[in-house]
């Protein structure tokens, strides 16, 4: 801009308000027009990048009212004073003085946490404004003052010429349909302000998560896993013994990273609890190239037993486990089909970490008082076992000095805590990225018989209670009364009228969503909670809040959805720390129904940059598969919204291959689109309903039924 002086200009419009300016500059294109107003698109946080507003890794010089949450960083920052400053160098002092407060309050807007909705650049496929939403009574103000200028903030001839208008033309054009939003009301908005930043809560304290999903297609997955090589491949195990590799970029590998399907013994049946279920790498994989399995297998056709083996990578394929290198560590007959445990992993010990079931049927009923109160039986148990050490009597495995069992008469020494029904998913905590704290806890859910679920926290020697108490209540009074039993009681237990199977989850320790950190997330297999439990520091207490799915304006960010499947199988955890879960509409280990998501908090991001990791790449041999997503994401579904009172002929037809577009002739089709999208992703209210009752049927069944059921169902 040059810098001739622009107060006699101000003097002008201030006086004769005549002209906002005679040199207008040509704009080549005319970017701004008036959206119509829809609803599902009220504003909401987001920056002009279509993400979360953020707090800044450091200090804001400039638009500092955005320092504690918005849309810039510091580079960010310097930019827009740089252009301030440049802009300044054609005002002389009083111009300053009259304008340049207006002129940094437009040029920050950029850096306010509802950026996207000031500048109308909430739907992707429109063009943004020049300048952000102005209300009416600034705009005639800064029309007054200072509509000389109009020219320096923007080429825009539409804004140039509605300026020389006057002010209601300019100001109409500059307005917000919406007045809550438009600057600065915005600002003053004390419903928008409260808590901005923080995860939004419903009235029940619900808090508002969205989801990306990441696999689709899966059979039963059971679990998802890193090699902690830095590679951030991730490994994805489906109960029917398979194991797939998906790469950073969302592709999966066509050769699976492991096939044990004919070795591995589990069925189509609904709930079946037998399979590949557990697997963890060797905390020094990158260097020894070692992973552990846990599966179940039929033994001569009449033994059904669970095997924990090591593997080794083939030395071919980086992304292919070698199944002739299959050394068998541990087999645990199992005296029913069900709660065969599951759980494999290695604490900051080093030790492998092995969590049984109690062998199955209902109330623990083998032996004088069943397996997990029975320390001679590995049923029913936390073990710990040294995998790189050798056993005095030939095991192929060393007993860990400190396991607190060791000089008990008749106890095994592998036992590291007992009282165990059935831990499905346990998980260490990373710790707390700045201050370590709660580094190394275990965490586990543990499922209950007819009243409890649970979550427990792993200590050594612990009695986690079962068969004398289920939940904080007594199981088995005479074992409940008994003044030895000295257990542990969780530290949180729900009852069936919230959820019948619990799925233990993760500690989130990530970066991408700050506000997360330190809550444990978890869910229920039957009907499709999500929850999180977070420690208060002071008491010591643990509180629980319910996650729900954010509605339409609260995801409305691009590649975000608010729907899953409805049984939780597993949660899961990236080599960055960020939190997944995979889930099923039909949960039979032959039905490739399964979709992996990962939790994401839209209220907040983490500032840019701070969460780029090295990767380590990984040579491919095998084919990649590219990700097609299945469910449709919510941007997408307004986007639908959007198009629906057009008349069919006009709409465009749906780009993806499996759109779930319920054609109808309904004037409400907006709504039926909205509904059509929901049951693709998850079965019908009637199915689930039918799948639950077969489900807690057949846990029926397995609880009384003896082991020749082989029916048996998740717990
Ligand atoms: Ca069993
Ligand atoms: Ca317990």
């Amino acid at each position: 801009m040059a810098g001739k002086p622009i107060m006699s200009e101000l003097r002008n419009s201030e006086a004769g308000r005549d002209g906002c300016s005679n040199k207008a500059a040509r704009s080549t294109f005319i970017f701004l027009f008036f959206l119509p107003i829809f609803i599902p698109l009220a504003g909401h946080p987001q920056c002009l990048d279509y993400r979360p507003p953020f707090q800044p890794a450091f200090h804001l010089e400039f638009c500092t009212e955005y320092e504690k949450f918005g849309c810039c960083d510091q580079e960010k920052d310097n930019l827009v004073a740089a252009k301030y400053w440049t802009m300044m160098e054609a005002f002389d002092l009083q111009g300053y003085e009259l304008c340049g407060g207006y002129i940094k309050d437009i040029l920050c807007q950029e850096c306010s946490p509802y950026a996207a909705h000031l500048y109308d650049a909430e739907d992707p496929r429109t063009p943004l404004r020049n300048l952000p939403g102005l209300c009416f009574n600034y705009c005639s103000e800064f029309h007054y003052k200072c509509r000389s200028v109009i020219t320096l903030l923007t080429d825009d001839r539409q804004i140039q010429e509605s300026c020389e208008k006057g002010r209601t033309h300019f100001c109409n054009l500059l307005n917000l349909p919406d007045q809550d939003y438009c600057f600065p009301n915005v600002l003053k908005n004390t419903d928008l302000n409260h808590k901005l930043g923080s995860v939004v809560e419903d009235t029940k304290g619900c808090l508002k998560l969205c989801l990306t999903e990441i696999a689709n297609g899966l059979r039963n997955p059971v679990l998802m896993i890193h090699a902690n090589d830095n590679t951030h491949r991730m490994f994805v195990a489906e109960q029917l013994g398979f194991v797939w590799v998906y790469l950073p970029d969302g592709s999966r590998l066509e050769e699976p990273f492991l096939d044990l399907n004919t070795t591995v013994l589990t069925s189509p049946w609904i709930g079946d609890e037998r399979g590949f279920l557990g697997m963890a790498f060797h905390p020094k994989f990158r260097k020894n190239e070692k992973l552990y399995i846990y599966y179940s297998i039929m033994e001569k056709k009449k033994v059904e037993m669970i095997r924990i083996s090591e593997l080794r990578l083939s030395s071919s394929d980086v992304n292919k486990a070698d199944p002739y290198s299959e050394r068998k560590i541990l087999e645990i007959i199992e005296p029913a089909s069900n709660h065969n445990g599951g759980q494999l992993l290695f604490g900051l010990d080093g030790y492998l970490y092995i969590f049984t079931g109690d062998g199955g049927k209902a109330g623990d009923p083998f032996g004088k008082f069943g397996n997990a109160q029975n320390k001679s039986t590995l049923l029913g148990k936390v073990l710990r076992i040294d995998v790189n050490g050798k056993g005095t009597d030939g095991k192929p495995y060393g007993i860990p000095p400190t396991n607190p069992f060791i000089s008990t008469p008749a106890a095994r020494p592998e036992i590291y805590a007992y009282g165990v029904r059935n831990m499905w998913r346990c998980a260490v905590d990373r710790g707390d990225p700045v201050t370590g704290r709660g580094k190394g806890r275990i965490f586990c859910g543990d499922v209950g018989q007819n009243r409890f679920e649970e979550i427990d926290l792993i200590v050594k020697g612990g009695n986690y209670g079962w068969r004398a108490k289920e939940g904080f209540e007594c199981f088995d009074l005479k074992l409940c009364h008994n003044s030895s039993l000295d257990d542990i009681l969780p530290i949180y237990a729900y009852g069936h009228n919230v959820g019948k199977s619990v799925t233990g989850g993760h500690v989130y320790r990530g970066c991408q969503s700050p506000n997360l950190n330190g809550l444990y997330i978890f869910g229920d297999f039957m009907n499709g909670r999500l929850m999180a439990l977070q420690e208060e520091e002071r008491t010591k207490k643990w509180k629980k809040q319910d996650i729900c799915m954010g509605d339409t304006k609260i995801c409305n960010f691009p590649g975000l959805i608010n729907n899953y499947h409805r049984f939780i199988i597993s949660f899961a955890e990236d080599e960055a720390g960020e939190v997944y879960f995979l889930a099923t509409s039909y949960p039979s280990a032959f039905a490739s129904r399964g979709s992996i998501y990962k939790l994401v908090d839209p209220a907040r991001r983490a500032p840019p940059g701070k969460c780029k990791h090295k990767l380590i790449p990984v040579k491919v041999r095998s084919k990649r598969i590219p990700f097609v997503p299945e469910a449709r994401t919510v941007t997408e579904i307004l986007a639908t919204l959007v198009k629906a009172p057009k008349p069919q002929s006009l709409q465009r037809p749906q780009p993806r291959k499996k759109a779930p577009l319920k054609k109808t002739a309904s004037s409400k089709q907006g709504k039926k689109i909205s509904s059509a999208w929901a049951d693709s992703i998850k079965p019908a209210p009637t199915d689930i309903k039918r799948l639950s009752r077969k489900l807690v049927r057949s846990r029926k069944k397995a609880s009384a039924n003896d082991s020749q059921n082989t029916r048996a169902k998740r717990p």
